[in-house]
């Protein structure tokens, strides 16, 4: 068995986290990691207050173990969903796209774990000393809005730099990438783009073919130009806004063609004007699962890497 302060700070059994998927890890998805033994966590997305307090009270419907919810910091209702996430009083808050330490008095407050997801040092320094619980450390090779540094040298540095606990993400998909985060410092992962295929993930089955279907090389990085890169599938849709970048259209053209991708690929499954989000673990991404099969997996795997890890010691 793996046990790592996470699972203590946490209250979870495995110490894994599902990653905030905008318009995909809702109430449902959240509620099958928790009751997994991981922890679920909803994505508040671009979305109101009260899209994020019925998806809480769906997941609470579905299980009785903690679960969390995603800030994504960028959106325009930041500051009433993290109003929720405090009167709602969830175990968890994750945050993302941003540096969220203004709302982390009132989180405190309400006695909810803070884990803000960095992509730099300088940010994870910052958000240790404004009173973060634990720092999700989240490498380029993740799906949607990514940092520039990879994984592999993003966590140990990160490691170096906090007396947290610090979890990893991005191209983790199985029981070798646990294991190796573990041999870099972490202390727990986070996945999206595996939980993605869940059974219980109620994203249009397009978008699920499309993941179990990515080989190494399917995703591309768009958004550079605007200063806001995000990792998704090739599609007709990421080609063209990539070369569109690159071709003298205005910003707001650029803005108006992403607009609303999000859902068509999530909801609608519409393969030509979709943006498909994902990591670039999808290329190890094989089959749909329940999300509880997907944690067993994982974790088997990882403590057989992790116990043979020293036989090439003489
Ligand atoms: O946030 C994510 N991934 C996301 S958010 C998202 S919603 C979206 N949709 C369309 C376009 C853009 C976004 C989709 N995927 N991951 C966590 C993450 N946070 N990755 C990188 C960062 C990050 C970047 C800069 C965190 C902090 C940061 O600091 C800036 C600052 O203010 O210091």
């Amino acid at each position: 068995m793996i046990k790592t302060p996470v699972c203590d700070i946490l209250g979870i059994e495995n110490p894994i986290l599902q990653g905030g998927m905008a318009w995909i890890a809702d109430g449902r998805l959240a509620a099958a990691v928790s009751n997994g033994g991981g922890l679920g966590i909803i994505s508040a997305m671009n979305a109101g207050a009260d899209y994020l307090r019925e998806q809480i009270r769906t997941a609470r419907s579905l299980t009785d173990k903690p679960f969390g919810v995603n800030i994504m910091l960028m959106s325009p209702f930041v500051e009433e969903v993290s109003r929720v996430a405090a009167e709602e009083k969830v175990a968890v808050v994750t945050t993302g796209a941003g540096n969220p330490a203004r709302f982390i008095p009132m989180w405190k407050d309400a006695g909810i774990k803070v884990i803000p997801v960095v992509a730099s040092v300088a940010l994870c320094k910052l958000l240790t000393r404004a009173g973060a619980d634990a720092i999700i450390a989240e490498g380029g090779e993740s799906g949607g809005h990514v940092g520039e540094t990879s994984t592999l040298v993003l966590v140990p540095q990160v490691c170096d730099a906090t007396r947290l606990p610090v979890i990893a993400a991005g191209g983790i998909a199985d029981g070798r990438g646990v294991a190796a985060c573990f041999l870099l410092g972490a202390v727990g992962v986070q996945l999206g783009t595996r939980f993605l295929v869940a059974d219980e993930c109620s994203v249009h089955e397009n978008y699920k073919d499309k993941i179990i279907a990515a080989n190494d090389i399917a995703t591309i990085t768009t958004g550079k130009r605007l200063g806001h890169p995000v990792r998704s599938l090739k599609t007709p849709f990421s080609r063209a806004y990539y070369k569109a970048e690159y071709s003298g259209m205005s910003d707001d053209e650029l803005e108006a063609l992403g607009g609303g991708a999000l859902r068509l690929a999530a909801v609608e499954g519409d393969l030509e004007k979709g943006c498909f989000l994902a990591g670039q673990a999808a290329g190890m991404v094989r089959r749909r699962q329940p999300a509880a099969e997907i944690i067993r997996e994982i974790f088997e795997e990882a403590e057989n890497v992790l116990s043979g890890a020293s036989r090439w010691i003489r």
